[in-house]
């Protein structure tokens, strides 16, 4: 069976780790440097369960760990057999909904490691996959093939670019219909992208809005037929693989860090440490304390 009606089988091999997956798909570009990583739940508009939010965990991770991804596609596989809907991801799974976040059922538990407990309890963990994203030192598009609402609305908002069917995509911050607020990256961080009162219409009014109204607001950068979304998609990763991979990371991190705060400023002195071990000069301070000698900063200037 297809994957999705937009997915090439040609560009692709299914991911290691995708055989296991249940709720997404995960396939890596036949040379290694792009992954596709896909809601699988069309027939519920691709919402997610705890399970599905476990398993986009896990994928995401390890295309984080794998050092020849530069790109990650965040996409949602359709259409729906049962009505031909579209979706990118309509957000928490209203179903297992419980007074202490979304339920586990019986049979998702094999994925932790006391079952019983994560039945008992609830969870919201799918900002665990918004911190990752936002962290990961890779480029995460969002490719929108259809309906992004809700928590997937935020999954959009927290994708470094957004790319959208003309035809099909269309948003929705649902939160407010169903009691739930994204009070993060989804909400505060959107008004920084297109602005208070643009973000403030989205979630107080709830309205759809089309890909063409998203982009005239700033909220995706680009809207292309829909039988074309992928392919472009692709294009604008492989775009980004002609970059210097240290380059897009520090820019990706500058570009959070006024959002992130101390966190944002450790992730960037993170990478900014990584620049300074390649040095002569750090290589000096550590030879100098292996040798139990003092340091020679001699040949270092004081830059100005
Ligand atoms: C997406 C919408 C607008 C599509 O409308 P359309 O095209 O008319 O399709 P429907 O007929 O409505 O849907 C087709 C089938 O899919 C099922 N379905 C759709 N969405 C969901 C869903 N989210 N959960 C469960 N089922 C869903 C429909 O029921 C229908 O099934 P059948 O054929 O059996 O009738 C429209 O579907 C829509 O509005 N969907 C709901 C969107 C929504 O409100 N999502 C939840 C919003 N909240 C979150 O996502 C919170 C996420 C979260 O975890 C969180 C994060 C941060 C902080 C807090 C939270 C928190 O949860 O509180």
């Amino acid at each position: 069976m297809s994957v999705s009606e937009l997915f090439d089988p040609s560009e692709w091999a299914e991911a290691p780790a995708g055989a296991s997956f249940t709720d997404i798909t995960y396939h890596l570009s036949n040379d290694g440097r792009i992954a596709r990583i896909a809601f699988d739940r069309p027939e519920v508009r691709n919402a997610f369960r705890p399970h599905t939010v476990d398993e986009l965990y896990r994928a995401l991770e390890d295309a984080r760990v794998n050092p020849r991804v530069g790109v990650v596609l965040l996409t949602g596989n359709g259409p729906s057999p049962k009505d031909g809907g579209w979706a990118f991801c309509s957000g928490g799974d209203q179903r297992i909904r419980g007074r202490d976040g979304y339920q586990y059922s019986a049979e998702e538990t094999s994925v932790v490691r006391d079952p019983a407990a994560a039945a008992a309890t609830g969870r919201l963990h799918i900002l665990e996959v918004q911190r990752l994203i936002r962290f990961m030192p890779k480029v995460v598009i969002a490719v929108v093939p259809g309906w992004a609402a809700g928590g997937g609305h935020s999954l959009h908002v927290v994708c470094d670019l957004s790319i959208a069917s003309r035809e099909q995509g269309r948003f929705k911050q649902t939160d407010a219909d169903v009691g739930s607020f994204d009070a993060g990256y989804g909400s505060a961080y959107f008004a920084r992208q297109i602005g208070q009162k643009f973000a403030r219409e989205v979630f107080f009014l709830a309205e759809e809005y089309s890909a063409e109204r998203a982009y005239e607001m700033g909220a995706v950068n680009r809207v292309v037929p829909h039988a074309e979304l992928e392919r472009e998609a692709i294009a604008m990763a492989r775009t980004i693989l002609t970059k210097s991979p240290t380059a897009i990371r520090m820019l990706k991190f500058a570009f959070n860090a006024v959002d992130d705060g101390m966190v944002g400023q450790q992730v960037f002195a993170g990478e900014a440490t990584r620049l300074a071990y390649g040095t002569d000069e750090a290589v000096e301070g550590r030879d100098s304390f292996l040798e139990k000698r003092d340091p020679d900063w001699g040949p270092y200037p004081w830059h100005f």
